[in-house]
């Protein structure tokens, strides 16, 4: 049995635009009204992804969610015709492609059955992404189908916000050893909602039936949710021993470190300190919403977004941490630009699963060839551009509607994924 990680990312769909829709994501309110380039976002993503296999990591992909989302639209008793703007704008939303929220995840490793555990995330805070987990939960059911491998959970009930991985961390000696868990909470955030709530941490842990001795329940600082970090991981980031952290992520960081050290005695914290990089500058950059990973030499590397290099506090920073002794030997800048103008930066777009890919549907892994063949259909049919008052036009939405049935019919998901 091989347990290493696998990153799934979330291919941006063709109905991606800039609605403005997330309060408290400072990127999607300045973009809201942009013109959205879905065709060339989706591309970026893929060579995200094909980047990261290059580099010798595992890599799988989540598809993007049938839109407009009718069923929904029904339950508010009206269609994507009818609809008020902001509705339909929600209808329409691509917002799944940022995978770091559709679950949380527990490997076996650290769970009392020794399965590995998915909750989907209710996103219930923000009404775009509240009617995401039905169709993310269709795909965590087929994926990670195989029950003596996996167990997968539907959401915490509203209104216990659950917002998944991008505010849980998990470090352990080696990805394939039993692991702290850490669930991050906000309780205030200032002008902004806090959408990580403790009650909804809690839950997972207990249906995750993980040890209480090696969970942690960490409340995310007011200040960094004021600022604009509106899940931890665009402060905070962890793998393997490391964690790499910015000074003001954390309402009592002491208390935090000292439980941390306690779990694991060998964990690495590499703080970045406000003197040196401003909370502000570190969410305009997207500094920390950087994938940490381990390649198959042992070293670690921050796949992080061309942004980072554009602020001089950050990469000043960056090179400075390279020429010294820490743990975190390699930079990879991406562009995600489409992504990030939404407030989705490269650790956003994926879900890490620590798990044997031998028990997960091969449907849901993608090598180079795939991926080219994945591009090709992108290129052929995803919009090139959607402003937002387009989101009304039938010509775009039967559009969109057959990017998504050519895509989901070439990877022979068609029989499972058809609303
Ligand atoms: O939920 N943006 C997403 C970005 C999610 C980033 N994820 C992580 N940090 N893990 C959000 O705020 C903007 C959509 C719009 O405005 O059209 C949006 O949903």
């Amino acid at each position: 049995m091989t347990v290493r990680e696998i990153n799934f990312d979330g291919l941006i769909g063709p109905s991606h635009n800039y609605a403005g829709l997330s309060l408290g994501n400072l990127a999607s309110s300045r973009n809201a009204g942009a013109i959205s380039h879905p065709r060339a976002a989706a591309l970026q993503g893929i060579e995200k992804m094909r980047g990261n296999i290059r580099l010798g990591l595992a890599q799988g992909l989540f598809l993007p969610q049938w839109r407009p989302d009718g069923s929904w639209l029904a339950m508010l008793g009206t269609d994507i015709a009818n609809a008020d703007p902001h509705i339909r704008a929600a209808a329409m939303s691509a917002s799944s492609m940022w995978a770091a929220n559709a679950a949380t995840v527990s490997p076996a490793t650290d769970t009392a059955d020794g399965r590995t555990h998915l909750t989907v995330a209710n996103l219930v805070t923000m009404a775009h992404r509240s009617h995401e987990w039905p169709q993310t939960l269709m795909q965590l059911r087929l994926a990670f189908s195989d029950t003596r491998a996996f167990a997968v959970h539907p959401p915490i009930p509203a209104p216990f916000g659950d917002e998944g991985a991008a505010n849980h961390m998990r470090l352990s000696e080696r990805h394939d050893l039993p692991g702290v868990e850490v669930f991050v909470y906000g309780q205030s955030g200032g002008p902004f909602p806090a959408r990580q709530h403790i009650e909804a941490s809690k839950a997972v842990a207990r249906i995750h039936e993980l040890d209480p001795a090696r969970t942690l329940f960490v409340q995310q600082s007011e200040a960094a949710i004021a600022a604009g970090a509106f899940h931890n991981d665009v402060v905070a980031v962890a793998n393997e021993r490391v964690l790499f952290t910015h000074e003001q992520a954390f309402a009592d960081k002491d208390a935090f470190y000292a439980a941390l050290r306690h779990a694991l005695p060998g964990v690495e914290i590499v703080e970045v300190p406000a003197s040196a990089v401003s909370l502000s500058d570190a969410i305009r950059s997207y500094l920390f919403n950087a994938q940490l990973v381990t390649l198959p030499d042992g070293a670690m590397a921050l796949i992080l977004p061309s942004e980072a290099r554009t602020v001089p506090a950050v990469w000043n920073w960056l090179e400075q941490m390279i020429a010294g002794n820490g743990p975190i030997r390699q930079l990879h800048p991406v562009d995600v630009r489409q992504s990030m103008a939404n407030g989705g930066g490269p650790a956003c777009l994926r879900l890490r699963v620590v798990a044997d890919p031998k028990d997960i549907d091969p449907r849901f892994l993608v090598d180079e060839t795939k991926l080219d063949e994945i591009g090709r259909i992108v290129e052929a049919y995803w919009p090139e551009a959607i402003a937002p008052d387009d989101l009304a036009d039938t010509r775009l939405i039967a559009r969109i509607e057959q990017s998504w049935l050519t895509l989901v019919d070439h990877l022979r998901l068609s029989g499972d994924l058809l609303p």
